[in-house]
């Protein structure tokens, strides 16, 4: 059971790694395992002679569920310059006398401070435009694009996020998007989100003119929900963006859309993150909701992270929900885009609707550059989230699970055994 013991780059939606902003810590090779031994004495001695020639990161036990339990369950981490001796390690855990069931886990983050180690790492969609974009051909805009790019890219933890100065035009297209979905969404998002909306225009972080700072909101979500922002220059692999949810961390794109193309735009921009993700992760049951995505996503396999970012993508992007027998938008790729809102509220024959279910939601493939043709829709989030905690405890397969500890502030992990 050693397959998909590295972290891999993900390859969903066929986009690939950006590997030249690799410092010497995000090269290293890392893997984890999770490792059952008898709890007699020695073993534990016999099972680390088996760690040769890589560096220790991590080594914990995980709670026995009572005191006559026969096994005791270790979580190792641990990694080096190349797979050689990674791989030695695991070779040798795998022999030893001690080691009675052994997977190999990727690794993942139990603390926000843990994702300095995936820092600066984003894919090539993201800030090498594509020949189809609009901004493509636009030399003045990529430039823009790639300045912007280059301060979150040095990004790290504990700094203050780099403040963008826009530009007029920039704000400008800031100004359209939100006051032509002024009226859209009053009709059509979900009252979490109206509510939320409503209170940072009060705070006077919200408004027409102005593209508020991402450090700002920052602390403003901290201060509700706990969740923290961390800019990124363009996407994050799947992996990586599901596991930061489950330590309460949104990874947020800083550059804005091209001027051209206001009402829609396939990629994440600053416009889509605040006018649609931050206002709802103010929102107590939708953080808990996608905190619950990222939970399960830790040390999953290549194979479950691709079900869950299909679960993330129906939900948390494109969902819709039932309120007053009426259906509102909560996805933020809906809420951003005032081409898609109408699309998926009003247009009846060209989208189809059903209810939020994560089985099916999990095997749904989907447009990345179009307006959906399927949209599910939730009666709120609580339940949405026990329809995917059922689901998760199912499907997802990892020999233990992983529980969010609110007063440590990091993630517990349970023997499931
Ligand atoms: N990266 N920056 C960024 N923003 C996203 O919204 C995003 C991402 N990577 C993957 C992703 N979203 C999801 O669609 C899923 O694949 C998890
Ligand atoms: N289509 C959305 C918008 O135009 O705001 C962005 C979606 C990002 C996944
Ligand atoms: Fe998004």
């Amino acid at each position: 059971m050693l397959r998909g013991a590295f972290q891999r780059s993900g390859g969903l939606l066929r986009r690939t790694f950006d590997r030249s902003s690799s410092t010497l810590a995000e090269s290293m090779v890392r893997a984890g395992a999770v490792v059952s031994v008898p709890n007699d004495p020695g073993a534990l001695r016999d099972l680390l002679r088996s760690i040769d020639r890589v560096n220790l990161t991590r080594i914990e036990s995980i709670p026995l569920a009572d005191d006559a339990q026969q096994m005791a369950n270790i979580h190792l981490e641990f990694c080096a310059g190349t797979e050689e001796p990674v791989n030695n390690t695991l070779e040798n855990l795998r022999k030893s006398p001690s080691a009675v069931e052994l997977t190999g886990v990727p690794w993942f983050p139990r603390t926000q401070k843990d994702l300095e180690r995936i820092e600066g790492q984003t894919m090539q969609f993201g800030e090498e435009l594509e020949a189809d974009h609009p901004g493509f051909l636009d030399k003045e805009y990529r430039k823009r694009r790639s300045l912007i790019a280059q301060a979150d890219k040095s990004y790290r933890l504990g700094m203050k996020i780099p403040k963008v100065n826009y530009v007029q035009s920039e704000t400008s297209t800031w100004k359209t998007i939100y006051e032509t979905m002024e009226p859209l969404r009053n009709k059509h998002a979900c009252r979490e989100f109206l509510n939320a909306f409503s209170a940072m225009e009060t705070a006077g972080i919200m408004k027409a003119d102005h593209i508020p700072q991402l450090q700002t909101l920052d602390d403003y979500l901290n201060d509700r929900t706990g969740w923290r922002i961390r800019p990124v220059s363009g996407l994050v692999s799947p992996r990586n963006f599901l596991n930061a949810l489950a330590v309460k961390v949104f990874h947020s794109t800083q550059y804005i859309r091209h001027h051209d193309q206001p009402l829609y735009t396939p990629e994440p921009d600053i416009c889509h993150e605040v006018l649609g993700h931050i206002p709802m992760l103010c929102d107590p049951g939708f953080a808990a909701f996608s905190q619950e995505i990222g939970l399960a996503s830790l040390g999953a396999s290549d194979d479950d992270i691709e079900r869950l970012a299909r679960c993330y993508w129906f939900t948390v992007e494109f969902g819709l929900c039932r309120q007053d027998g009426q259906v509102k938008a909560y996805g933020a790729g809906v809420l951003s885009s005032y081409g898609e809102i109408e699309h998926a509220i009003m247009g009846s024959e060209a989208r189809t609707l059903v209810d939020w279910d994560p089985m099916v939601a999990s095997q749904t493939d989907y447009p990345i550059t179009k307006y959906q043709p399927l949209y599910f829709v939730a009666n709120n989030f609580t339940a949405a989230r026990h329809k995917l905690v059922a689901f998760t405890s199912k499907e997802i397969k990892r020999p233990f699970g992983t529980v969010f500890n609110d007063e440590r502030n990091e993630v517990s992990i349970t023997w499931q055994g």
